[in-house]
């Protein structure tokens, strides 16, 4: 019913009187005030005007269940929506619902996480009240060699979602960060379950600084947030809900190759290192290089000192700038 009202409420655009609110919902009027109060505490400013009716002020960054319903267009993304306010990590709990048979498009978001988790076992900083954190399950009829260009395809949505709905030019560093004036504000993390060389599930983890004031010891170096960035606070159910829009935008365009081939050369229009010098840390040794871009596999093609390319694959090095993070 919140996410019923607060939808009833955006698409008035004015005000809206208790008696429409109770015809369209067929409830009472008591009903529809205790509704109104609990979204006020929960944080949304709601004018009510004798005469006139109930107006809502859209500037209140709440994520509750009823406003992620009430705030996502996507097509299957969010079919299930599992909100928390706090969880040890989205994409365990991901994982945990994947297992107990949670449909493709499973979303789950939470307001603060306690053990954000990064790759290789690295922490991933989630303050409460001020980033998204969330997760999807997909259960992709891919061959699991495929998987790690879902990263990519996130990398690319977080792009476009945060452009559209901030006007923020944030550009992709390969291959799972999103990045503002060369400092990291979005971090991906795909984790996949196989069997027999099938995908049984992958789940896309997608950390997005948004009203982040302060970040703690190094990562003040390298980290920023949206609202930094802008110098305003953002409210976050846009964000997520073009992001998950673009994010099956770019699905749907990747399932026709499971590959990057429609979308390489967007990709690398939107890829911060485009051109740049990167340090590529192999474990085998590590080189210097001029990125050039990605390939149909999704392997960043780096030009050497020598003059040979090499097609670094995404898992098994990483990539850093050598004048910055970039
Ligand atoms: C990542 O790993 O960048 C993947 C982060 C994925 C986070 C999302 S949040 C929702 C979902 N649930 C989870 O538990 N995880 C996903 P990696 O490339 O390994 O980078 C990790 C490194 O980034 C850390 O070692 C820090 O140096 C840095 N870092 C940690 N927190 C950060 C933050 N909030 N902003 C920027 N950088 C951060």
């Amino acid at each position: 019913m919140k996410s019923e009202i607060l939808s009833m409420l955006r698409a008035a655009d004015g005000y809206l009187s208790g008696q429409q609110l109770c015809d369209k919902m067929g409830v009472s009027r008591t009903a529809v005030w205790k509704a109104m109060n609990e979204l006020k505490e929960e944080g949304y400013k709601i004018e009510a005007v004798r005469n006139r009716g109930y107006h809502l002020v859209e500037n209140a960054d709440v994520i509750t269940q009823a406003e992620l319903q009430s705030m996502l267009h996507s097509k299957w993304i969010g079919g299930r929506l599992e909100y928390f306010d706090e969880t040890d990590s989205t994409n365990t709990r991901a994982r945990k619902l994947a297992e107990e048979g949670a449909i493709h498009g499973t979303l789950v978001v939470a307001d603060s996480q306690w053990a954000g988790k990064g790759r290789r076992g690295r922490l991933w900083t989630s303050p409460k009240g001020v980033g998204i954190w969330m997760s999807v399950v997909l259960r992709p009829a891919i061959s699991p060699l495929h998987a790690s260009m879902l990263t990519l395809i996130a990398g690319m949505a977080v792009v476009k979602g945060v452009r559209s709905s901030t006007g923020l030019n944030a550009m992709i560093k390969w291959p799972n960060d999103a990045v503002l004036e060369g400092k990291k504000i979005c971090g991906i993390l795909t984790e996949m379950s196989t069997e027999d060389e099938c995908i049984r599930y992958v789940i896309t983890g997608i950390g997005i600084n948004v009203n982040v004031d302060e970040f703690p010891g190094e990562l003040a170096e390298t980290a920023t947030s949206l609202k930094l960035e802008k110098g305003e606070n953002i409210r976050r159910s846009p964000v997520i809900s073009a992001v998950a829009e673009a994010f099956e935008e770019y699905y749907d365009i990747f399932l026709e190759t499971c590959d990057m081939s429609i979308l390489k050369e967007e990709y690398n229009r939107e890829l911060a290192n485009t051109n740049r010098e990167v340090m590529v840390l192999d474990p085998k040794g590590q080189y210097e290089g001029t990125a050039l871009g990605i390939d149909n596999e999704g392997s960043l093609l780096v030009k050497k000192k020598d003059g040979t390319v090499a097609s670094v694959i995404s898992g098994e090095v990483s990539v850093r700038g050598i004048y910055g993070y970039v």
